[in-house]
């Protein structure tokens, strides 16, 4: 998602800079994962970019779990590494952060993957609140949280915050959070160290809890092939949706887990940018985390089988679905509505998953059909 918003944000006239350390293709490459194409390096992509567009997006590589990294692009001190004649222009008016391990599946093979990504999503995360603190307390932190943080309790999940009477005495909590991975968790963390810095330094915060994202292209991606970014379709950084495409695609069952009643709110990619836009453009207030439930419509997993089983057949595909041992730890019937109406009072105008987007995934996807690979579709991790 990083290099798509770069794109968005670039093609708007902001000035924007990416830093990255390539911590998702390095795990990929270690446990023998790719992703549908080859993407380039991130100065390769910046300077394509230019050249198609005339602006410049400046490039960091470099890890935000080390302090002295992550304090560089607030005091001025960062080594550009893309263009080359890249200036600081200040501390950052706005910080998205992706910057974190993003697979469930990943964080759940050992403990070494689980302190990889306790390290790197806390370390990142509180690194940024300090900066913030000590050098530009009016920026505004967007951070990708998710709506995994809420599980599925057996009760109304509400936008971020809850208003609870206790013995007579009300007040409002953070909503009742509970992972069910150790990805999961660390969003939770991540969570609470940013309300701590609203409360202790009056930050401003955007927490966006998305749910699974889909898709592939964005208006800025869709100009040139090469300025596509990562589409995972493997067990461990694939999401259902784009998983179930490609297993179409290279003619391997729908891999449904368990049941396949569990719901979950969805999103296209686009719509991730257009929440980001929004977020930007109307900032929290200092002292203010504000949360919104980034979804814009739920599904069990059996209905996306189907759906992605009907636009198949559109295709002249014969996906069949398999229901295989769920080898997550969640619950497979349970009660699910959560709200998800702030981002649309600030004017989303969702993609909805229907059956013509996607055929267009299908075709994106079917363009690289010679390089799925068959043999990463089932699940080889148990919770
Ligand atoms: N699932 C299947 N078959 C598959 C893959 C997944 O049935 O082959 C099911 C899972 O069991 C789960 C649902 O589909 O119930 C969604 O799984 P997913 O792999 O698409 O998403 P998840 O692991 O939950 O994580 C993804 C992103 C993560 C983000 C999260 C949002 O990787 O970064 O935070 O979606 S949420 O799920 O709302 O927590």
């Amino acid at each position: 998602m990083g290099w798509p918003t770069a794109l968005y944000f670039s093609s708007q006239g902001h000035d924007v800079t990416v830093v990255d350390n390539y911590l998702r293709r390095t795990l990929s490459k270690k446990l023998n994962l790719s992703s549908l194409f080859p993407v380039q390096s991130l100065e390769a992509r910046a300077e394509l970019w230019m050249s198609e567009t005339g602006k410049k997006i400046k490039v960091v590589i470099g890890d935000l779990s080390n302090a002295d990294i992550m304090r560089s692009l607030f005091d001025g001190g960062a080594t550009y590494t893309w263009p080359n004649d890249a200036k600081f222009s200040g501390p950052p008016e706005t910080i998205i952060h992706f910057a974190e391990q993003p697979s469930a599946p990943f964080s759940m093979i050992d403990y070494e993957s689980a302190n990889k990504t306790i390290q790197n999503n806390l370390l990142v995360t509180n690194n940024l609140m300090y900066a913030v603190r000590d050098y530009s307390r009016e920026s505004h932190i967007i951070k990708i949280g998710t709506m995994g943080e809420y599980g599925t309790p057996n009760i109304d999940i509400e936008e971020g915050w809850i208003e609870i009477e206790h013995k007579n005495r009300k007040d409002t909590f953070l909503f009742p959070r509970q992972g069910s991975s150790i990805y999961h968790t660390t969003k939770i963390m991540d969570t609470d160290l940013l309300w701590l810095g609203v409360r202790m330094w009056g930050l401003r915060i955007t927490d966006l809890m998305q749910g699974p994202v889909y898709g592939i292209n964005t208006e800025e991606m869709s100009q040139n092939k090469e300025l596509r970014s990562h589409f995972n379709y493997d067990y461990v950084f694939g999401t259902v949706i784009n998983r179930f495409i490609s297993q179409a695609i290279c003619e391997h069952p729908l891999t449904v887990y368990g049941s396949g009643n569990q719901v979950r709110g969805y999103l296209n990619i686009k719509d991730t940018i257009q929440c980001l836009s929004l977020a930007e453009k109307e900032p929290a207030k200092s002292g203010e985390l504000r949360v919104f439930n980034q979804i814009v419509e739920t599904f069990s997993v059996n209905q996306l089988a189907k759906l992605v089983q009907e636009a198949g057949r559109e295709l002249g595909f014969t996906p069949e679905i398999k229901h295989m041992q769920n080898p997550r730890k969640e619950s497979e019937l349970h009660y699910y509505n959560p709200t998800y109406t702030g981002l649309k009072s600030l004017g989303l105008k969702p993609n909805y998953l229907t059956i013509e987007s996607l055929i267009d995934i299908y075709q994106l996807v079917g363009e690289y059909k010679e390089n799925i690979e068959k043999d990463v579709m089932v699940m080889r991790l148990d919770w």
